[in-house]
């Protein structure tokens, strides 16, 4: 078995069990004038990490291990947005709203897009999902088990919303889960770091945090164990 050097220990990959899962790489979440930017928040934390998640997904696809695309997005007739939902952040630019980049985290438009840097390759999944959580109302689990994985390594944003979310998510349903640690990025330094605490604490409660590098050294063949 090929171990990934990790937090709080080290990860034991399964080659055959292991995917990569990138969360919600998304124009609205990451450039001017779309969701994220119309919360008031710097999006330009975002655009910083798309060269490590982008060594990442290039990692998994020269390993031959499946890469998963989520998007967070509603249907255009917002049947699946519940007010809750809809009702929060700037009553100004709302989801549904239109926006400089069509309406926001609406299926389909521009800046539900992911950036063109991290767009899924022919083959890779791509999940569009309603909910922080990407197994809530999406058909994750079911890819999952179809394709025997049972690891997930997580990248993309935000670190303590859909990140986390989903991870939790993951571990209930008895997914081991790692964070790749450069390769997420919250709109709060402050909060990146405490997601990652808390994940990692109690013995990896939640799950495990690592370096690109560390991942990246351990899907590679020679170190990579079997199931
Ligand atoms: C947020 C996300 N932050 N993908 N979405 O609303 O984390």
């Amino acid at each position: 078995m090929g171990d990934i050097k990790a937090e709080p220990f080290a990860f034991p990959a399964i080659s055959e069990a292991l995917a990569l899962i990138v969360i919600d790489m998304q124009r609205d979440f990451a450039e001017p004038g779309g969701f994220g930017a119309s919360l008031g928040n710097d999006v330009s934390r975002i655009m910083k990490i798309v060269p490590d998640v982008k060594r990442l997904i290039e990692g998994f696809r020269a390993a031959g291990l499946p890469v998963i695309h989520t998007m967070e997005c509603h249907r255009p007739d917002l049947s699946d947005l519940p007010p809750a939902k809809r009702d929060r952040g700037n009553p100004s630019l709302r989801i549904g709203d239109e926006g400089p980049m069509g309406r926001i985290l609406i299926s389909g438009e521009r800046g539900t897009e992911i950036l063109s840097e991290l767009a899924p390759i022919d083959g890779e999944v791509v999940i569009e999902k309603p909910g922080k959580g990407a197994f809530y109302a999406t058909e994750l689990g079911d890819v999952l088990k179809a394709k025997g994985i049972r690891q997930l390594v997580f990248a993309g944003v935000t670190t303590e919303v859909c990140v986390q979310t989903t991870m939790r998510e993951a571990n209930d349903r008895g997914y081991e889960c790692l964070l790749a640690e450069e390769a997420t990025e919250s709109y709060f330094p402050e909060f990146k770091e405490a997601a990652m605490a808390m994940i990692r604490a109690q013995g990896a409660i939640v799950g495990w945090t690592a370096h690109v590098d560390d991942i990246l050294e351990g899907i590679s063949p020679k170190r990579i164990g079997h199931a």
